[in-house]
C-alpha cells in the first residue's frame, strides 16, 4: 500500500529529542528520512541512558524509527560536498542544532536556496527571535519558559515540570505540521521556505488555557474552578490548580481502593454537569440532586473540595477498574492512572499500533510507542532504528558516488 509522504526525501540533521520526534512522524508517514550522524559517535543520544552494554540505548531507537543513517563529518570540505549534493537530492532539511550552527556549517538558507530552491528547511529552537534567540534549551526549561511548571505542581509547592515532553516531543510535532503544510504549499509557488518551531511557543500553545485563565484572573480577581476558591486569596498570576481540572466541568484525582500499597490506585473523576443527578445516585448522595446548595454547577463551585471527599469516599471502596466500570455505565468521565507497567501490557494499545515490540540486532527484542496517529490509507510499519552509518554507502550510491569515491572518503574520515 502506498503511503501519505511517499516521494518525499528528509535529511535530517536532528538529534536528541525534540528534532528525531518530528522526523520520525515523517518516517512513517513513508517519507525517506536520512539522517546525518558524526562518524564514529553519531546522535548523542545512542550512547546515553544504556541499559544493554554496547547496543543504541532506548532513547535512541525509540526516537529514530524508520529512517536510514549516513554518517557524514559535514563540517570536512569533502564532506560539505557530499551535503550539497544531499540538499540537491532532499526536499525537506530538518535540524534542532543550537542557535547558528547551521549557518557555522556554511548551509545558511541563502546557500541552500541556491542549491535547491524547492528546499523546505525547518527548525527547532529554544526560542524564537527575541532576547533569548542564542539560547540552548533542553525540556525542561521549555517547560520552564513556555508556561508550563508555573502552573503546574501544588499551590503550597515549587513549580512542577510534567513527565509528558511537552518541550521536545510537543514542539517536534508543531514542526512536523508545519512542514506538511510547507509541502503543500509547495505544491502551487514552486518554491520552498522556513519552518521555525521554538519550544517555548510550543509549550506556550499547549498551555492555551492557561492563559486564558490569566486574563480572566485579571478581569475578576478569582478563579471559581480552581481549588483556592473560596477558602484562598489569588495573586496576580494564574496559581498551581493541583489535580483540578480547571475548566468548564470540575474534576480531580480522587483515590481508590489500595492506594496505601500502589502508587497509582487513583482515578480522574470529572464531576459533569449533565450527568450530576448519577453522579448523586451512584455516591448515595441522592438529596445532592435537589438541594439547592447542590443541585447546579453554580451552586457547586465553592463546594467542590465537600463534593470531591464525598465522591473520594465511594472510590475508596473500589479499585480503580471497578470504580471505572460502574462510572461508565452511568455515562459519568473518568479515567484510571494507569502506570507504565499497565501500558505496556495493555492489549488495545498493542492491537492498534501504538504500542509496538520491535527487534533490534545488538539489543532484542524491545517496546516503543508506534505512530499515534493512524491514517486509513498510510498505514504504519514500525521499523528498527537504524545502527550508525548503516545506510551510508547505499546513500552516497543513490547520489552518485562510485565504490573508489566511498572509499576515499572513507579513508579520509569523512563518512
Ligand atoms: N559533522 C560535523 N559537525 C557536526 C555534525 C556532523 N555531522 N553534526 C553536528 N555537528 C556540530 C554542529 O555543527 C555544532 O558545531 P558548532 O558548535 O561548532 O557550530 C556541534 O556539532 C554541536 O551542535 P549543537 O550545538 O547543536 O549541540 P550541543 O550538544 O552543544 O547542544 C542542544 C545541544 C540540544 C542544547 C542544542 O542543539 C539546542 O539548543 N538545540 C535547539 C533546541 C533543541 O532542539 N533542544 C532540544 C534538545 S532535547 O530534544
Amino acid at each position: 500500500m502506498s503511503h501519505a509522504l511517499d516521494g518525499i526525501r528528509v535529511l535530517d540533521f536532528t538529534h536528541v529529542q525534540s528534532g528525531p520526534t518530528c522526523t520520525q512522524l515523517l518516517a512513517w508517514f513513508g517519507a525517506d528520512v536520512i539522517k546525518v550522524e558524526k562518524p564514529g559517535s553519531g546522535d548523542v543520544t545512542r550512547g546515553q541512558l544504556r541499559d544493554v552494554p554496547g547496543a543504541d540505548s532506548l532513547y535512541f531507537t525509540m526516537l529514530n524509527h524508520n529512517k536510514r543513517s549516513i554518517t557524514l563529518d559535514s563540517k570536512h570540505p569533502e564532506g560539505k560536498h557530499v551535503l550539497e549534493r544531499l540538499v540537491r537530492h532532499c526536499d525537506v532539511l530538518v535540524e534542532n542544532f543550537a542557535p547558528g550552527a547551521l549557518q557555522r556549517m556554511g548551509f545558511g538558507w541563502e546557500r541552500i536556496q541556491q542549491l535547491n530552491p524547492r528546499m523546505i528547511v525547518a527548525s527547532i529552537k529554544g526560542f524564537g527571535p527575541g532576547a533569548f534567540e542564542e539560547c540552548k534549551v533542553y525540556e525542561n526549561v521549555a517547560q520552564c519558559a513556555g508556561g508550563a511548571a508555573s502552573t503546574t505542581g501544588f499551590d503550597d509547592g515549587p513549580p512542577l515540570v510534567t513527565g509528558a515532553q511537552i518541550g521536545d516531543s510537543g514542539t517536534g510535532l508543531h514542526l512536523a505540521l508545519g512542514i506538511v503544510a510547507a509541502l503543500y504549499q509547495r505544491q502551487s509557488t514552486g518554491r520552498g521556505q522556513r519552518v521555525l518551531a521554538a519550544m517555548q511557543d510550543a509549550v506556550l500553545n499547549l498551555c492555551r488555557v492557561k492563559l486564558r485563565d490569566q486574563q480572566r484572573l485579571a478581569r475578576t480577581g478569582v478563579l471559581t474552578e480552581y481549588p483556592q476558591y473560596p477558602n484562598k486569596t489569588f495573586g496576580s498570576a494564574v496559581p498551581r490548580s493541583a489535580n483540578a481540572s480547571g475548566g468548564g466541568q470540575p474534576g480531580t484525582i480522587v483515590k481508590c481502593k489500595g492506594w496505601e500499597g500502589d502508587p497509582n490506585a487513583y482515578l480522574y473523576f470529572i464531576a459533569q454537569a449533565p450527568v450530576w443527578q448519577q453522579i448523586c445516585r451512584v455516591i448515595g448522595k441522592e438529596h445532592w440532586a435537589t438541594d439547592p446548595d447542590f443541585c447546579t454547577p453554580e451552586a457547586r463551585l465553592p463546594r467542590l473540595a465537600e463534593i470531591f471527599t464525598a465522591i473520594e469516599s465511594w472510590t475508596l471502596t473500589k479499585t480503580k477498574f471497578e470504580a471505572m466500570a460502574i462510572l461508565n455505565e452511568h455515562d459519568i468521565p473518568c479515567g484510571p492512572i494507569l502506570s507504565m507497567e499497565e501500558l505496556v501490557r495493555e492489549p488495545s494499545l498493542r492491537a492498534t499500533g501504538t504500542v509496538v515490540e520491535v527487534e533490534h540486532p545488538t539489543r532484542g527484542s524491545y517496546v516503543s510507542v508506534g505512530n499515534p496517529i493512524k491514517l486509513s490509507d498510510s498505514p504504519t510499519e514500525v521499523r528498527r532504528s537504524p545502527l550508525l552509518g548503516e545506510h551510508t554507502d547505499e546513500i552516497l550510491a543513490e547520489l552518485g558516488y562510485g565504490g573508489a569515491a566511498i572509499a576515499a572518503l572513507r579513508a579520509a574520515r569523512v563518512i
